[in-house]
């Protein structure tokens, strides 16, 4: 919930606004609002100017803001904060007004706004308005474009909203550290006509990644590439909210990308057009059908789709390392291995020896293992089937029918129609059938011998 005190700050306001121009009179600084919980907040409709179909942040919330005059004055406050990413797993991270990412800023194109940053930090910072047309003095390049914004301090950032889209913030100040840290969050910029690229359900989320040791709570910022931990807001499935539209409703998902590497978004039941990306609309004429849209390393995708068919459909990273949790990339590939003999004998010297399983690693999305505190499981998450065996980057689009405008709340599992779930088939071999003439019989004999491709056999038959 946002705090009491924030919330009602930025509602008052609205009644005292003055006439307030230019930068002296940039004084009185909006008391700023804090989110306490990482859930997902209600959109924020708009209370006073042009009207717009909010965005709702994915386990995020909306930063309020008040009227001074023309401008629209919104308060940063970077700072340290815990960040739950899931049931079981609290963070240290470094976000704005209490959570990582921080909250979405929105607003409409032309909007005058004002951002006053708080420094709570300690050590400097900035905030740069990723894709944003902007005075090159309001681009929030410390060093270049501005002086670093010390500890303590607060400054402020004046421009006028000149293209609506799709947006991000973050710093550009020690960025290395503060980004792996987790600061940053969504600037949303709706059309100034309503009805342009109107749709009824408007989702976001920003995608970052984590090292974070078991058992630990802080991530290792020195990571390049081995992160463990990928998110979308700060959350990792199965903490990451599902996704709730009315059967019929025309829905965009917008994704930023904060990572190191790029994220394919593939969605489920559905085909998709990419209709907004950092640099702006996509023309109708230029729009691909797709499933699957890779969101590059510092960059925005929104994509739209009309949800005409129900159900429980997912939407998730297609880089299947990118659907896991705290994944040790050093276990011993044993597929197809007599793993149980292997155990055995290992787990005399390595008492706690646990290995990937030999038939896969489904195993693991069923056991209930005794794990670190703070940690979270690899694979995880259970439907109405079982388990799912997923982590990371995974969430759901649960369609609906007749979901009132402005439900977001989880509907529960989707109820199929008798007849339309896959199903067994009775009486069928138990033993799948196999190609004789390739396939080597392995037995105890040959355990370690090479198997040539192409050889009708293991050498040891010979
Ligand atoms: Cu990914």
């Amino acid at each position: 919930m946002y705090s009491r005190r924030g919330f009602i700050g930025a509602a008052a306001v609205l009644a005292g606004a003055g006439v307030v121009s230019g930068r002296s009179q940039a004084a009185g600084i909006p008391e700023p609002a804090s989110a306490k919980s990482a859930a997902t907040q209600a959109p924020l409709s708009p209370a006073n100017g042009q009207d717009y179909q909010p965005v709702v942040t994915l386990n995020g919330w909306t930063l309020p803001w008040r009227m001074n005059g023309e401008w629209k004055e919104f308060h940063l406050v970077a700072e340290p904060v815990m960040r739950e990413m899931a049931p079981g797993m609290q963070v240290h991270l470094w976000g704005y007004n209490g959570q990582s990412p921080g909250p979405t800023i929105e607003a409409v194109e032309g909007d005058k706004v004002r951002i006053f940053v708080t420094n709570k930090l300690d050590e400097h910072t900035t905030v740069h308005w990723h894709g944003m047309p902007v005075p090159n003095g309001m681009d929030g390049v410390g060093g270049l474009t501005q002086p670093h914004i010390e500890p303590g301090k607060t400054f402020v950032y004046e421009f006028v909203l000149k293209r609506s889209g799709t947006f991000m913030y973050h710093p550009h100040s020690d960025e290395m550290v503060q980004m792996a840290m987790g600061m940053m969050g969504l600037f949303i910029v709706h059309p100034r006509d309503p009805q342009l690229y109107r749709v009824d359900r408007d989702f976001a989320f920003i995608m970052s990644s984590y090292d974070i040791d078991a058992g630990t709570s802080l991530p290792k910022v020195m990571t390049m590439t081995d992160f463990d931990m990928w998110a979308w807001n700060g959350r990792v499935f199965p903490g990451i909210d599902p996704l709730v539209v009315r059967r019929g409703d025309r829905v965009r998902v917008r994704i930023g990308n904060l990572t190191m590497t790029s994220h394919p978004i593939h969605l489920h039941g559905y085909s998709f057009e990419v209709t907004c990306t950092d640099g702006g609309w996509i023309p109708a004429s230029a729009r691909l059908p797709e499933v699957t849209t890779d969101v590059p390393v510092g960059a925005m995708r929104a994509f739209d789709f009309v949800a005409d068919e129900p159900g429980d459909w997912a939407i998730h990273c297609h880089k299947a390392h990118h659907t896991m949790n705290a994944m040790g990339h050093d276990v011993k590939l044993l597929l197809g291995a007599r793993e149980r003999d292997l155990r055995q004998s290992v787990t005399k010297v390595v008492p706690n020896y646990m290995s990937m399983g030999s038939a896969g690693m489904a195993e693991m999305g069923r056991m209930q293992m005794q794990l670190p505190d703070n940690t979270l499981p690899m694979m995880t998450g259970f439907g109405q089937y079982g388990p799912l065996e997923m982590g990371g980057m995974f969430s759901v689009v649960k369609v609906r029918e007749g979901i009132a405008p402005g439900d977001y709340g989880n509907p529960g599992p989707y109820r199929h129609p008798a007849g339309t779930v896959a199903y067994e088939v009775k009486g069928a071999s138990e033993e799948a059938p196999r190609r004789s003439e390739a396939a080597p019989a392995v037995g105890p004999a040959i355990e370690g011998k090479a198997i040539k491709p192409g050889s009708r056999g293991p050498t040891s038959h010979h």
